[in-house]
């Protein structure tokens, strides 16, 4: 079958859509013959579409939604509308079924679909759901009952038991769906994934909802094969697209020690998202051996009580651990905070900056006010009558929801400003403030860094842009 997938993702600095990078191999492989329209490089994406569907015989259209929105509590811009728009665009050019997915997508299925009117969704990953949907189309064949669906009949919306497949059954990505070379130079990085899934159970976590909790690993051979097709295309910085590298500690040892037996680790230079704990010096040694040069903990905050609250499995002295054995064994550090949860209280936030001084890090990202998506913990939590206040957003689904502590709110902003001072380590997740805004959308001081030539996480380019070798 002719099918068409569109990314609708134009964030600058722009990140490739390594999920319609996949999802298409496995497509093309499945014998369906793929079409991609990436709306990232169209200034035009009305006109795109048009000129894009203009005649063309599909049967399918896989449309992807990265991020609902920016999830900055002083930003709040929603991609909902947008998507929306697109959508309805689509579908004045092509009377073909339109399916939604992405990890955007997967943290508030029926909203998406109800807002943008396309038919179905995919919740999680989409490489088998899709392929199969296309054959059973193809065929003629029944197709609401497959895995993972997302559909809607007379009596509401219909979320079907999700799939478990291992990626084992996954083929070599070829990562040529998309202009993978056009983001690097645009982008400064690529992404590659090693595991799907996290065990973890943090309260407010969007991955959990959006993929669960049952982890899926890639083997480690086929993770460098995948590497070294970015490689022959020129692209020698990226960044881990799992949900914490380290989770499995023993996966990514072995991922690390196969990139080390190809060589990989002086030809490369990547960055990956990790927990604090488990972490220990030989994974740190492995990481760097393997062409690491950075890793952002997402430790949340420095309090012990807070951050037994936001359900993280470690504590303050595994964050000092942490730090301290990555920094010896040679790489870049980022502790990205997030604070205001539940509990958080002045002490709290005293506490916090202090480790962070102590822990010593390259930089540290705060970000106040929490997104609270539908489904997690914390959703159920501040919605829960005790608790209403501290809510702001959210009116409709295009109006992202967060949560803010009443406790610190009055005074949060202000405190930190004081305990922070002109301390460079610290970078803002406030557009307000673009020197140190580590806020990726429209961060104009990026996207002119990367096409200075600066390549990297994008923590790491702000960190070389304010301290020059
Ligand atoms: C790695 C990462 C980053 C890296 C990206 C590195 C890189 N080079 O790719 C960096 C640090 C740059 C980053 C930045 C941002 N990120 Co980010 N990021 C992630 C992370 C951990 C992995 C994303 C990923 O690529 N996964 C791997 C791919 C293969 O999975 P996938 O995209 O989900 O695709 C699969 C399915 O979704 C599905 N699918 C995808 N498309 C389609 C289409 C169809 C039709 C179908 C059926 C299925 C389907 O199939 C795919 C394969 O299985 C996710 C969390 C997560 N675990 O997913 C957050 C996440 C996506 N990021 C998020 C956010 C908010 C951002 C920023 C907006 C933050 C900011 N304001 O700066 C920016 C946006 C940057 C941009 N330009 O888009 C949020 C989005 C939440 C939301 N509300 O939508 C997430 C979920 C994190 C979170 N928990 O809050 N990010």
């Amino acid at each position: 079958m002719r099918l068409a997938l569109v990314n609708t993702n134009r964030m600058r600095p722009p990140i490739a859509p390594i999920g319609l990078d996949y999802v298409a191999e496995v497509l093309s492989a499945a014998g369906h013959v793929v079409a991609l329209l990436d709306l990232c490089w169209e200034e035009d994406p009305g006109a795109a579409i048009a000129r894009f569907f203009g005649g063309a015989d599909l049967g399918l259209v896989g449309v992807t939604l990265r991020n609902t929105d920016d999830c900055g509590y002083t930003s709040r811009q929603s991609f909902l509308p947008e998507l929306a728009g697109t959508v309805h665009t689509i579908r004045r050019c092509t009377g073909a079924l339109v399916v939604l997915g992405g990890v955007g997508f997967s943290t508030m299925p029926e909203e998406a679909l109800a807002l943008s009117g396309a038919d179905a969704g995919v919740w999680g990953e989409g490489e088998f759901v899709l392929a199969e949907l296309a054959n059973r189309i193809e065929r003629g064949q029944e197709w609401r009952d497959l895995p993972s669906l997302v559909w809607r009949d007379s009596a509401g919306w219909r979320r079907n038991a999700p799939g478990a497949w291992p990626l084992e059954g996954l083929p070599p990505m070829s990562r040529s769906w998309v202009d993978n070379p056009r983001y690097f130079r645009q982008g400064g990085q690529a992404g590659f994934e090693t595991k799907r899934g996290c065990p973890g159970e943090c309260v407010y976590c969007a991955d959990l909802v959006a993929k669960g909790n049952w982890t899926r690993v890639r083997p480690p051979a086929v993770v460098a094969e995948e590497l070294l097709r970015l490689l022959e295309q020129g692209i020698d910085h990226l960044h881990t697209c799992d949900g914490e590298f380290n989770l499995p500690a023993w996966h990514a040892l072995e991922v690390c020690r196969e990139l080390v037996r190809r060589g990989l680790g002086e030809k490369l230079r990547w960055y990956a998202y990790c927990a604090p704990a488990p972490f220990s010096p030989e994974l740190a040694r492995a990481m760097r051996a393997a062409g690491c040069v950075g890793i952002n903990f997402g430790v949340d905050n420095g309090d012990e009580g807070m951050l037994r609250r936001l359900g993280r499995g470690f504590a303050p002295e595994d964050i000092l651990n942490a730090t301290r054995w990555s920094r010896e064994a040679g790489l870049a550090v980022m502790l990205d905070l997030l604070l205001g949860a539940p509990g958080e209280s002045r002490d709290s936030l005293v506490r916090t900056v202090e480790l962070m001084r102590q822990a010593k890090p390259d930089r540290v990202g705060v970000s106040v006010g929490v997104r609270v998506y539908p489904g997690t913990k914390l959703a159920r939590r501040v919605a829960s009558a005790e608790r209403p206040e501290g809510l702001s957003g959210g009116g409709d689904a295009s109006a992202p929801l967060f949560f803010l502590e009443p406790a610190v709110a009055p005074f949060a902003f202000q405190l930190l400003d004081g305990l922070i001072g002109d301390d460079p380590r610290f970078l803002f997740f406030d557009p307000a403030r673009p020197e140190r805004n580590y806020n990726y959308n429209a961060n104009q001081r990026l996207v002119e860094a990367i096409q200075a030539g600066y390549r990297g996480a994008y923590w790491d380019i702000l960190r070389r842009l304010d301290s020059p070798a």
